[in-house]
């Protein structure tokens, strides 16, 4: 984790830094606008920034996102839209699990939320967020191999399995409750 946090995350930030250094303008724009305004910036250097800034995104929120080990279960307005929508949460967390498993080559699961307040489990490839599908994001899981090689080796299903136990289901909820302020702005 450590390793993962202090040297992945750093490159990304690094990279990223690199490329913003002739592009004062753009030092101040949050994440999630340079992703969104990538086109702003000369053809050339277009992929590079969306990669890193989306490394720093996607890497950023998976830290964010994590906890002491617990046996914990969602809570509050997650753990009852959890319910509501995957029927109960060995559903949804066998759902999400496989969903991880899927992603072939490196990349992300998701719990998202849309417009409707339909939340999805969904996959990324790469660096690739969730932003340009106009969804507000609850809670990730990186699966790029250095995520889990040092501890579980190529065992990709024993890192899902232990990812649950440190899920911080009280940031979540509330990063759901800061999606249902961005609701009414997502397009559609
Ligand atoms: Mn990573």
């Amino acid at each position: 984790m450590y390793l993962h946090h202090d040297r992945h995350l750093q490159t990304y930030v690094d990279q990223l830094n690199k490329l913003l250094k002739d592009f004062p303008v753009y030092q101040d724009f949050s994440l999630e606008a340079l992703l969104t305004n990538v086109t702003f910036f000369p053809k050339a250097i277009q992929t590079p920034i969306r990669n890193n800034a989306g490394g720093v995104y996607n890497h950023i929120f998976y830290f964010s996102h994590l906890g002491n080990p617990s046996t914990g279960h969602p809570i509050d307005l997650l753990a009852d839209m959890i319910q509501q929508q995957f029927g109960n949460f060995a559903t949804f967390q066998k759902q999400f699990f496989d969903a991880a498993l899927s992603v072939f080559g490196s990349g992300y699961a998701w719990l998202v939320i849309d417009h409707a307040q339909v939340l999805h489990i969904i996959t990324t490839q790469n660096q690739d967020t969730p932003i340009p599908l106009h969804v507000c994001p609850i809670l990730n899981l990186d699966v790029w191999e250095h995520a889990y090689y040092l501890k579980h080796y190529n065992i990709r299903a024993d890192y899902i399995k232990d990812w649950f136990s440190v899920i911080n289901w009280d940031v979540a909820n509330k990063t759901l409750l800061d999606c249902f302020a961005k609701i009414p702005r997502l397009p559609r």
